[in-house]
């Protein structure tokens, strides 16, 4: 059995001979050997897992280890991998087609269907990422408004269009990247940064920016440096800001769009934003995104307006089969959202009574299915108090649940997701973990 050594200890790891071979080979053929960074465990170590399968809330990795998955695809996997309906769906739109980059009546479907759970979207536009969404709904802003500069908050992340990669959070936290290469003053010069969880800064850009911001994005709830919820009264600020200074008000609810509520963090926080930016579930685990909002704003973009944005995988139907059947599922079985609240509230409560009994100081972030273990006695409410707790310990916990078939998020900078699969063996089994962690 193969060991790894960390900080002077060694921790008993599964056999991941395969996946170790296959790393090195993938590092020949794919920069780090991954195909986005967040996946290669540069934070926490070691080298990352290669899945061959998985199943409702288990992973199957190329040796044969199974894993209780609290990433679910980051997000997507809401209903657990491969549900039968999801797939079905697939199999069967896949005996039609696979693309035409011609419109589609299921497109008009699932356009129709996303309006019916998303208070607040008058049109929507479909794209084929969360980056793209996000990066499509800042230029509609732009566009609208005819001003230049935006808000984003430290820590949050929107996806790697430019813009966007100032103070970001998920994989730029993880790698501390403050600054990214090839992203060039005139882009992030109108790229203004605030605190989350701090109006008064907000306040304070606005003033020394008058007329000039077009939109302020925010993650409604953080997911990017750990889960950070806003603090009461803060969303509500942004809001009014905007109405003030007449900004766009956007929601990247990539993360928690239809994961909080069939209305995700619109319909949990009871604010509405101008726009909305959607991806993961929205896909069921298929590549899908998509970006809307008031009609006055959304028919800006062309062929209506003149704010291009375009793609050719747009509506894939295969795609959007799967996405359709995952919102299909989750709108007509509303009792999922009370189901995951009440589990998420069962694990923070077996998580903190387990932790606590170790000694082991630390705070759990949590809203509907998505949560965080930080690890340090404060409050963890930004990306300051987040990059304050203790990393090192939360690396040594990540390899030490893995070790234990427990596959978190590689990085202290994520939020954890878990699907409506994840029920009360599951749990047991994550606890008997945690017990054995020192
Ligand atoms: P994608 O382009 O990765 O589909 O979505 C970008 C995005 C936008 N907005 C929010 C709030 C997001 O969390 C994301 C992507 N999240 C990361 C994980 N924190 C995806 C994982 C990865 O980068 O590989």
């Amino acid at each position: 059995m193969e060991t790894w050594r960390f900080q002077e200890e060694t921790i008993l790891l599964m056999n991941t001979t395969r996946s170790n071979n296959l790393f090195s080979t993938a590092q020949q053929h794919i920069p780090g050997g991954v195909n986005s960074p967040v996946r290669a465990f540069k934070s926490v170590g070691g080298n990352p897992i290669f899945m061959k399968s998985a199943a409702g809330a288990y992973l199957t990795d190329v040796d044969g280890n199974n894993y209780v998955d609290f990433i679910n695809s980051w997000g997507p996997m809401i209903l657990g991998h491969c549900h039968p309906e999801v797939v079905d769906a697939m199999q069967q739109k896949m005996k039609e087609a696979i693309s035409f980059g011609a419109p589609t009546e299921l497109e008009i479907q699932m356009a129709a269907l996303i309006k019916s759970m998303a208070p607040n979207v008058d049109l929507i536009r479909l794209v084929s990422s969360g980056t793209e969404a996000c990066m499509s709904a800042l230029r509609l802003a732009r566009g609208y408004t005819g001003k230049n500069k935006f808000i984003k908050f430290e820590g949050c992340y929107h996806g790697h269009a430019d813009a966007f990669l100032v103070k970001a959070g998920s994989g730029l936290a993880t790698f501390n990247i403050q600054t990214v290469p090839g992203v060039t003053g005139g882009v992030s010069n109108d790229t203004l940064t605030a605190p989350y969880n701090n109006l008064e800064a907000v306040k304070k850009l606005f003033a020394e920016n008058q007329n000039e911001i077009a939109a302020i994005i925010l993650e409604p709830v953080a997911g990017n440096m750990g889960c950070i919820l806003p603090e009461d009264g803060y969303v509500e600020g942004l809001r009014k800001l905007c109405d003030e200074h007449k900004a766009v008000l956007i929601f990247d609810e990539v993360m928690t769009g239809f994961r909080l509520a069939e209305g995700g963090a619109q319909e949990k926080l009871k604010v509405n934003a101008d726009l909305v930016c959607y991806g993961k579930v929205i896909g069921g685990g298929m590549p899908v995104g998509a970006f809307g909002g008031k009609k006055e704003i959304m028919e800006c973009i062309a062929p209506v307006g003149k704010v291009y944005q375009a793609g050719t995988l747009s509506g894939n139907p295969v795609a959007v089969a799967a996405g359709f059947a995952t919102l299909s599922i989750l709108k007509n079985n509303p009792k999922i959202y009370t189901d995951l609240e009440a589990t998420s509230n069962i694990l923070k409560q077996q998580l903190h009574e387990t932790l606590d009994a170790k000694g082991i100081t630390h705070t759990i972030n949590h809203i509907g299915s998505m949560i965080s273990v930080h690890f340090g006695e404060h409050k963890v409410i930004d990306f300051e108090t987040a990059a304050a707790c203790d990393i090192a310990l939360f690396n040594k916990f990540f390899h030490h649940m893995l070790s234990k078939g427990i596959y978190l998020p590689p990085s202290a900078y994520e939020s954890w997701f878990f699907s409506i699969s994840l029920g009360e063996k599951e749990i047991e089994k994550t606890m008997d973990a945690v017990k054995k962690f020192q």
